[in-house]
């Protein structure tokens, strides 16, 4: 039984029943009772699979097709109505064509299946930064997914009354055809159709389709903002939080940073670090002036390989109960394992295909892009802010993409105008995350690249135009914690020790320390990054934040052919920022 009275919402899903031809109907309510009825349901079909009760209680597997294990940026489209507006970053599509192809796709597609009727919020239900979602989804692995990783419930159509504020989101497995899959957006209608996918970023669409592609578009029109940012507070030894939000690109840290564990010798002396989120920032202005963030989710979808109790023991203790793992190895004693969780790689385990796997002959057991899905309450870090309608006042924004040489440690920028230039020149190597080659270094301004809704162009104007209206504006800064040796060895420990990172900035934010100024920016002087209790000497610091003028003249080089891009779009402000590089460089 329907259950909204929502005209706009009931003539909407009738559409889509029309279309998509499904067997049966079911509305989700978020209750506990009809989720636990799906994970039997879901385990009959296989889609997931009961983990062992004693060691992982209330967790589940669950596999992806084979090629179907990452976003796939090539077939993921922005369709508004003029292809200028989606710019030369997006693919784009005209909206009528690309809704006439879908029609296609979808005609049918869920003959023999159940349709899932989804409704969900992005941040809190009824707080000022809430934005309501339905999807409409075949799988049980979404419905139970987007239970963690967002608010599901009916009391979204109790806020939604009988308005059609609402983002419309249409998935379908489909037949999981590579060569029909599409991930398509019409931020101009409020609309998302993801096709033949069963993949996370592909299908759970209240996150990187919703929280950042259309909300980076809505932020644009209402003036706020959505960033591919996590969001922090350092407790420093006087009981003072201080937040940052920092955007790196898909698995170049974000989860593990917005985690971290310090270092023993802050530990001793009394510092935390508080959890607000993990992947998506939505900021707006608030009424003292400030930035404040929040973080819509209400779960982490994070990378599985490589968390361990050692690199990031918050994520895996929020992995410990009531969380699904996706392509990761499955155990004979129903246990999960990945490479980097221990040393100890399981025998008997089936690899992420579901294939007998002998760790001895060197295939990788977990997909390098596998997840976990876990609830935020599970976090033992989590920021007693989280459920904080208002969200966090915002001290600082950091950019920072994995660079094997050219970006320093951290630099900071001489005001928001250049902070903003030195988010749009972030460059960083590409990962698992998305389908394609890794470790080439592509242009991805402030970690958006997949996901800005709109043209990059009028993006960068407007992060310009929000510095205006921010009057006690963050500090803005870029890390690189990824910087190697000519062996290729990483330089910097990284991990918790980027807290040491973290202290120079917030000591920057409030007038405790002073820099020394580069071509680029400013960089920590000598003696003012703690290193007490690590291997790293004063000059292989020295070495990390210096700033090769010959390598920054080729990167100016690069950024100039990459703005070209964006011709009339490309704000005055950034090209002048850009000649100030060039000047200062010679
Ligand atoms: P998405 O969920 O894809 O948006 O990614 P994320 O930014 O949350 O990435 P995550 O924290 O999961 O990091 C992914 C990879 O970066 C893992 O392989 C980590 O081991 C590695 N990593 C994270 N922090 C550090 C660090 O400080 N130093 C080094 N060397 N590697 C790191
Ligand atoms: C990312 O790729 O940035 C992620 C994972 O956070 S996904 O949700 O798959 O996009
Ligand atoms: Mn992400």
């Amino acid at each position: 039984m329907a259950l909204t009275k929502n005209k706009i919402v009931l003539d909407w899903i009738d559409e889509q029943i029309a279309l998509t031809k499904p067997d049966k109907v079911v509305w989700i309510d978020g209750s506990e009772e009809q989720l636990e009825e799906l994970r039997k349901e879901g385990m009959k079909t296989g889609e997931m699979i009961k983990l062992n009760e004693e060691i992982l209680p209330g967790c589940y597997y669950h596999r992806s097709a084979p090629n179907d294990v990452a976003r796939v940026e090539d077939r993921t489209f922005i369709c508004c109505k003029k292809k200028e507006d989606a710019g030369p970053t997006n693919n784009w599509m005209d909206p009528d064509e690309m809704r006439a192809l879908l029609k296609g796709i979808y005609d049918g597609c869920m003959k023999g299946r159940t349709m899932y009727i989804i409704p969900y919020s992005m941040s809190i239900v009824g707080s000022p930064f809430a934005k309501y979602g339905i999807e409409i989804t075949d799988s049980i692995y979404v419905v139970l997914s987007m239970a963690i990783m967002t608010r599901v419930g009916t009391d979204v159509y109790d806020a939604l009354g009988d308005s059609g504020d609402f983002i419309r989101g249409l998935h379908s497995k489909a037949e999981l055809d590579a060569e029909k899959r599409y991930i398509v957006h019409f931020p101009e209608d409020n609309t998302i159709m993801s096709v033949n996918s069963g993949y996370g970023g592909n299908v759970l669409l209240g996150k990187k389709c919703f929280a950042l592609r259309i909300a980076s578009y809505l932020g644009h029109q209402e003036k706020w903002m959505a960033e591919h940012m996590l969001i922090l507070g350092i407790e420093n030894p006087q009981g003072e939080i201080r937040y940052l939000a920092a955007a790196f690109p898909s698995a170049c840290g974000k989860t593990n940073l917005a985690m971290l564990i310090p270092p023993a010798v802050y530990r001793e002396k009394g510092w935390k670090v508080w959890c607000v989120g993990d992947d998506i920032a939505w900021l707006r202005v608030g009424p003292d002036g400030r930035l404040w963030a929040v973080n819509p989710e209400n779960g982490f979808f994070g990378v599985a390989p490589g968390t361990s109790e050692k690199s990031n023991p918050n994520a895996l203790a929020s992995t410990r109960k009531n969380s699904i793992f996706t392509n990761v190895v499955l155990t004979k004693d129903g246990n999960v394992w990945w490479e980097g969780l221990d040393k100890n790689p399981p025998k008997d385990a089936l690899n992420w295909k579901g294939e007998p796997w002998d760790p001895s002959d060197g295939s990788k057991g977990a997909h390098p892009n596998s997840r976990f899905t876990a609830p935020a309450v599970n976090c033992p870090c989590l920021s007693p802010e989280f459920n904080n309608p208002k969200g966090v006042p915002i001290s600082a924004l950091v950019f920072g993409g994995r660079r094997a040489k050219t970006a320093p440690l951290v630099y900071q920028s001489r005001d928001w105008d250049h902070g903003v230039f030195v988010g749009s020149i972030m460059a960083s190597e590409t990962t698992a995350a998305a389908a394609g080659a890794v470790g080439v270094v592509r242009h991805d301004p402030m970690a958006m690249l997949p996901f800005c809704g709109y043209n990059m162009g009028d993006y960068w104007q407007h992060w310009l135009d929000m510095g205006k209206l921010i009057k006690k504006q963050p500090k803005i800064f870029n890390v690189n914690w990824f910087r190697t040796d000519d062996e290729g060895n990483f330089i910097w420990p990284g991990f918790g020790d980027n807290l040491r990172v973290l202290e120079w900035i917030m000591k920057r934010c409030y007038d405790e320390v002073d820099a020394a100024e580069t071509p680029i920016g400013y960089v920590p002087k000598p003696g003012d990054i703690n290193l007490e209790g690590i291997d790293v000497t004063p000059e292989v610091l020295a070495d990390l934040v210096s700033v090769d003028k010959e390598i920054w003249k080729g990167e100016a080089a690069r950024i100039e052919e990459f703005y070209a891009k964006f011709g009339d779009k490309l704000p005055k402000k950034l090209a002048e920022e850009l000649d100030i590089l060039k000047e200062k460089l010679n």
